[in-house]
Parts: structure tokens; C-alpha cells; sequence
């Protein structure tokens, strides 16, 4: 994935002790005591800046991720925010390298154990000056490590409607996702990816969504909007669920209305189907109940007829570049891959 290789990130203190730790076993190593404070601030001003400068690179280039990654990035963490922290450490970096640098310069001229015990002060206050940056991204980066991974050469069903309808319950019923199901709303409050595989070769990656309600794209909350991102940059179909028992506590015609707006700002099919059937039906629809288990099978049968009309069709990636098989990496070998 993208996110596996970010390292836990120090804090300033546990940067700056690192650092000296390194000078100091490079000291042991070296014997020339007539240069050594010049060397040992060369040491510290170098293992700083190299930490922070592998710090910022073992955050990926957002902007070179998939739509679907850097929008989540957005709504989770605000990509202002993480430029800002990143740049921090760009700027602590750029200046702790100056400042050992010029220090060192000077080291012959004046008292070398002064001068040594500056560019330690000065570093260390430069460091501290990211403290918040770094503790940030270590949180970001935590989030990060934890987020699905969504295989975009997957046909992939995004699953989603108003909360308290049963979207996740289906999804518990027929992948391998075991998202959490409660009579509440917003329950779900991320993606979650669920997978099933329904004849050889023949997989549906699922994704539950939190849920939406009908309202302006300003009103929408930052759960809401990781909901609309999957729908708009990940899905090949989505399967809206509506409850026309209301029980989920919301009306049908609210129900309605948000299925028009997805319909508006969707490119892919959308599939309507009507939860809870145990309770309530309605005519000419597929009805279903996660309960019950009745109608969940024909709802799954027209999940793939509508596959494999896709694949025919050959519009199932609209996503990124339209009938450019993908170069899929499987150990050491690479297959091309054009049916799913
Ligand atoms: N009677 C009945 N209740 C159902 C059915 N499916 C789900 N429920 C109930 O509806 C409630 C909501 O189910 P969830 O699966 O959490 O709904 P959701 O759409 O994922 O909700 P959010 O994550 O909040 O958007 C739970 O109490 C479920 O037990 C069904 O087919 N029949
Ligand atoms: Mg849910």
C-alpha cells in the first residue's frame, strides 16, 4: 500500500537524543581529539538533518496517489495542514544544516567547546520549534497505516444510502467484512472493504460507506464525504439502499431524494434496493431483508449480471484509462490483466 512504509515519527526529544547518540558513537570511532567538537557538531548537525529529511520523504507524494487516496487524505486530514507540518520539517532541516555548518566554520577561531555547546543549543531549539509538526504527522501517519486498501483492478460495489437502513448488515452477510452494525445512525463512520468471491474468478469487492443524508455538499460532514469520495472514485456500481418501512428513522421521500443527487453526480450504473422487506416491500424493486435473508441472493445474481454487461460492455474502468489493460505485479512476474 501506499502508506506501509512511514516509520513511527519521533518527537523533537526523541529525534534530537538519536542524533546525539549517533554523534557521540562516531566520536568513539574517530580518534582526532585536536578536531573533535568540529566533528562532533558535523555528526549531530548531519544525523538531524538526515532524520528529518528521511522523515519527509517516507510520506508518500499525495498528490501522485490515486483521486480516491488524496481526496481521503483531504477530508481526514485537511492537505493544507500536512503540507504545512511537512514543510516544517523542511524548514528545520534546511536550517539545522546551516547553522552546523556555519558554526563549524567558525569552530578554529574562538573556543571549539563553546561553540560546540552553541550548535548543540541551537539545534536542539531548532528541533523543537517542529515538536508539533512532528507529533502531527505521527498521528497522521497512524491514521494512514490503517486505512483499507482498495484494489482498484476490482470490480467494486459501493454500497450506500441514508444511515440506520442496513447497509453494513449486508455487507456482514455476503463479504468478509465484519463491519459494526447498531439501530443507530452513523454508525459506520469510514470505508470499509469486504470481498466476496461468487464463482471461479468471479470476485466483487464491496464497500460499505457511512451514511448520507440529503442535504448540500457545504452542509456535509467530513464522514459524509468520505462516503461521496468512494462513490465518485471508486465504485464501478453502486447499490443504493433504501428503507421503505422508515424504520431507520428517516422518510422515503428523503430516502428518494438523496438517490437522485448520487444519480446526478455518479458515472457508474446504480442498483436500488429496498432493505428490511421482512417489514416492508415495494412493488417493482429488488426487496431484500439481511434478516430474513429473503431476496439477498437475487440481489447478489443482479450484482453480476451487471458484471459481466460491464465487462462486455468494457466500461469498467471509467475510473482511469479506459480499456488500458493493467500491468499487475505477482511476485516477480507481471500479468496483464483484462477480465476480472
Ligand atoms: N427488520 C430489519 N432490520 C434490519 C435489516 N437490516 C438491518 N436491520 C437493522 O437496522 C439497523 C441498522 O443496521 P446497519 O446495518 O447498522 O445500518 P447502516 O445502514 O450500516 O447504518 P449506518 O452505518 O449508521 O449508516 C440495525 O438495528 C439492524 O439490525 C432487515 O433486513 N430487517
Ligand atoms: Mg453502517
Amino acid at each position: 500500500m501506499y502508506f506501509d512504509d512511514i516509520p513511527t515519527i519521533p518527537i523533537a526529544d526523541e529525534l534530537l537524543d538519536r542524533s546525539f547518540r549517533r554523534a557521540a558513537k562516531k566520536m568513539r570511532e574517530k580518534s582526532n581529539k585536536k578536531r573533535a567538537n568540529e566533528d562532533f557538531v558535523r555528526a549531530i548537525t548531519q544525523a538531524t538533518h538526515d532524520k528529518l529529511v528521511s522523515i519527509i520523504q517516507s510520506f508518500p507524494e499525495f498528490e501522485q496517489l490515486p483521486p480516491f487516496y488524496r481526496n481521503l487524505c483531504d477530508i481526514l486530514f485537511g492537505m493544507d495542514k500536512l503540507h504545512q507540518a511537512l514543510g516544517m520539517l523542511g524548514w528545520a532541516a534546511k536550517n539545522v544544516r546551516n547553522v552546523g555548518k556555519s558554526i563549524v566554520r567558525g569552530m578554529r577561531r574562538v573556543d571549539p567547546l563553546i561553540e560546540r555547546k552553541r550548535a548543540v543549543a541551537r539545534i536542539a531549539s531548532i528541533v523543537h520549534r517542529a515538536d508539533d509538526a512532528l507529533r502531527y504527522l505521527n498521528d497522521v501517519r497512524n491514521v494512514l497505516r490503517k486505512l483499507p486498501f482498495i484494489d482498484m483492478n476490482e470490480f467494486t460495489v459501493v454500497v450506500a444510502g441514508y444511515p440506520n437502513v442496513g447497509k453494513s448488515s449486508f455487507i456482514r452477510l455476503v463479504s468478509s467484512a465484519e463491519p459494526e452494525i447498531a439501530s443507530y445512525p452513523f454508525t459506520t463512520k469510514g470505508v470499509i472493504i469486504g470481498h466476496r468471491d461468487v464463482e471461479r474468478r468471479k470476485r466483487i469487492q464491496f464497500i460499505d460507506t457511512p451514511g448520507l443524508l440529503s442535504r448540500t455538499e457545504e452542509e456535509r460532514n467530513a464522514i459524509e464525504k468520505q462516503a461521496l469520495n468512494a462513490l465518485v472514485h471508486v465504485a464501478d456500481l453502486v447499490l443504493f439502499v433504501i428503507d421503505v418501512s422508515e424504520h431507520c428513522g428517516y422518510s422515503i421521500h428523503a430516502q428518494e431524494k438523496l438517490r437522485e443527487k448520487i444519480a446526478e453526480i455518479i458515472t457508474v450504473p446504480m442498483l436500488t434496493v429496498v432493505n428490511k422487506a421482512d417489514i416492508k416491500k415495494m412493488e417493482d424493486r429488488f426487496n431484500m431483508s439481511t434478516i430474513t435473508g429473503e431476496g439477498v441472493k437475487d440481489v447478489l445474481n443482479e450484482l453480476l449480471r451487471q458484471r459481466s454487461e460491464l465487462i462486455q460492455d468494457k466500461a469498467i474502468d471509467i475510473r482511469s484509462e479506459l480499456l488500458v489493460p493493467k500491468m499487475i505485479r505477482r511476485g516477480r512476474h507481471y500479468w496483464i490483466k483484462t477480465e476480472y
